[in-house]
């Protein structure tokens, strides 16, 4: 999973990439040179996963891994009318959702007081237009293929899903609140819209104001799916050690850390959840949608699984620790064989059988 930190200069992206990665990329605004992004992968935390590891002793053992990705501040594009149309903002739309960190905190050069819901706003207005320009453009070209009597089917229903778009978008609401049918989706899937991603915010306080946000965070949450940080003492804890950074978390009300936060708050967002493969050669957990089933399970493990997919010997991770081994898990007859269709659920150990 990618998520990308996205957010105005000096909202304190590159404080959360730090508090959430360990790393210490350079905090305070980008030098003028450096363009690309700080980019930092970290492991999903999982005690089931340490569980496993502890019962099969494998020679490997491989957690699940989010990709944080702290872009360059927006406002760099000022003079640009398209704040997400620049160079650089492709990485962007790689991402499976983006987080947008917002200053709850005096901004440090200007001594501005922060506007956070202000800040969202102007934001998610310029990721509007971003979209609105590329739709746009978009539906000029539909409109003259139609001119010169292109008719395709498939034509036909990209300029229904164009029309849907620009009007949701004019009426300022970001694509992800509209409702396209499935071939209407696929039919602009190619154009990543900025707005389409699914977006959590990011309210980033000020040590002395966390967890005293309610009513902003109360009026956000109409909206948006809101999590609070307070980022520069999030980023200090990673220099403590574990015991230190308990007691001062816990001065704070704070019962985990930043990161762990966050996974589960993107897992939630995205609707994934983690089956896993055992043996003894490796343990290791993998990240699906929930709702997949057994066949696009075996797909994220490898292509052929899913092609060449018989069935799924499975049991849950639940059953497995209540019976101690996985052969009071057979006796016990908790040990199934799925289906293609089987809706794999969180905890789900499963072995594809395959033939190609
Ligand atoms: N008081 C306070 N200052 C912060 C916080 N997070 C970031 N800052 C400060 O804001 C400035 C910009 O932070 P930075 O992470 O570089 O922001 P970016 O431009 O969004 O990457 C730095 O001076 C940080 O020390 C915070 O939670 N509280
Ligand atoms: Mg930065």
């Amino acid at each position: 999973m990618r998520i990308g930190l996205i957010g105005v200069q000096n909202s304190g992206k590159t404080t959360i990439f730090n508090a959430l990665t360990g790393l210490e990329a350079e905090v305070t605004s980008y030098s003028s040179q450096k363009i690309e992004p700080n980019m930092g992968v970290v492991q999903v935390e999982d005690g089931r996963v340490n569980n496993l590891s502890q019962m099969y002793n494998p020679k490997k053992t491989i957690f699940a891994t989010i990709e944080y990705i702290d872009f360059v501040g927006l406002t760099n594009n000022k003079d640009n009318n398209d704040a997400f149309g620049g160079s650089g903002m492709g990485l962007i739309k790689t991402a499976d959702a983006l987080a947008l960190v917002v200053r709850n905190f005096d901004d440090p050069t200007s001594g501005d007081k922060p506007e956070p819901v202000l800040e969202i706003e102007s934001i998610e207005s310029d990721m509007i237009i971003s979209d609105l320009i590329i739709a746009e453009k978009r539906l000029e070209k539909v409109e003259l293929s139609k001119k010169r009597g292109i008719k395709e089917a498939s034509l036909i229903i990209e300029e229904k899903a164009l029309y849907k778009i620009i009007t949701h978008l004019e009426d300022s609401s970001p694509i992800r609140t509209l409702e396209l049918a499935n071939d209407e989706e696929k039919a602009v899937r190619g154009f990543q819209f900025i707005t389409q991603k699914p977006l959590m915010i990011i309210l980033n306080s000020d040590e002395d104001n966390f967890g005293g946000n309610e009513s902003v965070i109360n009026e956000l949450k109409k909206r948006y799916k809101i999590i609070e940080f307070a980022g520069n003492f999030e980023m200090e804890l990673n220099k403590l050690d574990q015991e230190e950074a308990k007691e001062f978390m816990q001065d704070l009300n704070i019962k985990e850390s930043a990161r762990d936060r966050l996974t589960k708050f993107s897992y939630e967002l995205l609707g994934y959840c983690s089956f896993f493969t055992v043996g003894e050669d490796e343990v290791r957990a993998w990240t699906i949608t929930s709702g997949n089933d057994a066949v696009e399970a075996a797909g994220k493990i490898h292509s052929d699984l899913a092609r060449g997919f018989i069935r799924a010997e499975c049991f849950s991770y639940g059953d497995l620790i209540e019976c101690g081994n996985e052969k009071n898990v057979r006796e016990n007859g908790l040990f199934r064989l799925e289906g293609k269709k089987y809706i794999v659920q969180d905890g789900d150990i499963l072995n594809i059988r395959f033939s190609v």
